[in-house]
């Protein structure tokens, strides 16, 4: 299975792709834990993306570009990956679609998931509290839900012209939003 995880900031992509990888056995591609991993060791890429992210706004294209195909040239993606936090803008959506077509591959799904405003800013005002991330602050959290509205969108609008947007609601418990992603990209699988 080859699963693009669409959704604003908090939307509970990461949360859920952490399930979607055991179930589904294939590897957990999140763009942001990329990246947070290169400002962890202190890389002149981390250092580059470093301001960029505690700001809420996107990290260039060009690096994003660069780091995906670096991990999508590991064997372990052959067979199927859950793709988290990118494509982010239209051009990532292109260059996603190269990059796949360049292996023989497509993605199965895009999956977008639904959660209004409020929660969202409830829910990462929890995880500053938890985490401490350096994004999650009240300023950054609103840019960063202004960015997923005029970059992030269109991507969704961009997959649901194509056919390949599934729409789910993020809103609930993680068991049943998790069931609900299956029944939508795997309508015979019992979750159990
Ligand atoms: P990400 O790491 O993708 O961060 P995120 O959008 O906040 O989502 P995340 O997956 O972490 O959180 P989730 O919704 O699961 O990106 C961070 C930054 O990296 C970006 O702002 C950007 O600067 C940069 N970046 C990443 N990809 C990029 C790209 N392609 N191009 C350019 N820049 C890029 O969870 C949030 C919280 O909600 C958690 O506390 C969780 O416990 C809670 N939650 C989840 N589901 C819930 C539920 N059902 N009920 C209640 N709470 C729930």
């Amino acid at each position: 299975m080859r699963l693009v995880l669409l959704g604003a900031p908090g939307s509970g992509k990461g949360t859920q792709a952490v399930r979607l990888k055991e179930y589904l056995q294939v590897p957990h591609i999140s763009t942001g834990d990329l990246l947070r991993a290169e400002v962890a060791a202190g890389s002149p890429l981390g250092l580059q993306a470093k301001e960029v992210m505690a700001r809420g706004d996107l990290v260039s294209d060009e690096i994003l570009l660069g780091m995906l195909k670096e991990r999508f040239s590991r064997e372990d993606t052959r067979a199927g990956f859950i793709l988290d936090g990118y494509p982010r803008n239209l051009a990532q959506a292109a260059a996603l679609d190269q990059l796949l077509a360049g292996l023989g591959q497509k993605f199965d799904a895009a999956v977008q998931l639904v959660v209004d405003n409020e929660q969202i800013i409830e829910r990462l005002a929890g995880r500053a509290k938890a985490e401490g991330r350096a994004d999650d602050t009240p300023e950054s959290v609103r840019h960063r839900l202004s960015v997923y509205d005029e970059k992030t969108a269109p991507v969704a609008d961009f997959y649901r012209q194509h056919g390949q947007l599934t729409v789910v609601n993020g809103v609930g418990a993680l068991d049943e939003v998790f069931a609900r992603i299956i029944e939508a990209i795997h309508p015979d699988h019992e979750v159990g």
